[in-house]
């Protein structure tokens, strides 16, 4: 089983991601917590040039080694767990993709980066996407607050807010679009009990 966790940044989909990791690892015989972009030494890799403030990136070439850090992270690490029936737990995955690449940028339509997206994961999907769903104030109030006013934002960070009104716009069409995987949960509820909408939706899929 595949779960992955989507929203902007600042949205509390990491805190909900290893809440739900920790929940599951004492019952579970095989799990994984991966997060994007990152998870093998390539990705990581290439997550240090994408966050890297000091480069121009152009958008296509962004959204291309995003997809290039996934598609070893898909081949190295969630291909084999996913295969011997683990459950892999994604903090952010494809969908990150067509929100900030397709809808923050506008390098391509949501159509052709989801197909584009098949191949890039060789067609390794989530059971179920928890979109953690807040306002950008929210999220910007929750990131000040955790990095303090003097940290320097990463290159994705320093988009402006109509960049992030965008992104979230995005993740809400997908969701409205596919029911039947997305599920969106009101992140500015607290941490608990965003987890327990969060676990209250998992049991229906959970064996
Ligand atoms: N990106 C992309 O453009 N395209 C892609 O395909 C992919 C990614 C895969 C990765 O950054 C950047 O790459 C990201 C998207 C882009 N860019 N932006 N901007 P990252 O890996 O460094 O970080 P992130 O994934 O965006 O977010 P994060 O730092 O992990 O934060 P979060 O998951 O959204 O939130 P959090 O860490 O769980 O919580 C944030 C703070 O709020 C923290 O202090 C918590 O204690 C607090 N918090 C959490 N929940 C609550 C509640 N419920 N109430 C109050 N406070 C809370």
């Amino acid at each position: 089983m595949i779960i992955s966790f989507e929203g902007i940044d600042g949205s509390g989909k990491s805190t909900q991601a290893k809440k739900l990791m920790a929940r599951l690892s004492p019952t579970t015989d095989e799990i994984l917590y991966v997060r994007e972009p990152g998870g093998t030494d390539v990705s990581e890799r290439v997550r240090s040039l994408l966050l890297d403030p000091a480069l121009h990136i152009f958008p296509f070439a962004e959204m291309l080694l995003f997809s290039a850090a996934r598609s070893q992270l898909v081949e190295e690490k969630i291909k084999p767990v996913h295969s011997r029936g683990g459950i892999v737990i994604c903090d952010r995955f494809f969908d990150s993709t067509v929100a900030y690449q397709g809808g923050g940028r506008g390098v391509a339509e949501s159509g052709w980066l989801e197909a584009f997206q098949r191949t890039v994961t060789a067609g390794v999907w989530p059971d179920r996407t928890y979109l953690v769903d807040v306002s950008v104030t929210v999220a910007t109030d929750r990131l000040t607050a955790r990095l303090g006013d003097n940290a320097s934002p990463d290159r994705m960070e320093q988009a402006g807010a109509s960049f992030f009104e965008r992104v979230r716009q995005t993740y809400l069409d997908l969701a409205a679009r596919d029911k039947g995987r997305y599920c969106v949960i009101d992140g500015s509820k607290s941490e608990d009990e965003v987890e327990a909408a969060i676990w209250s939706d998992l049991q229906t899929l959970l064996p």
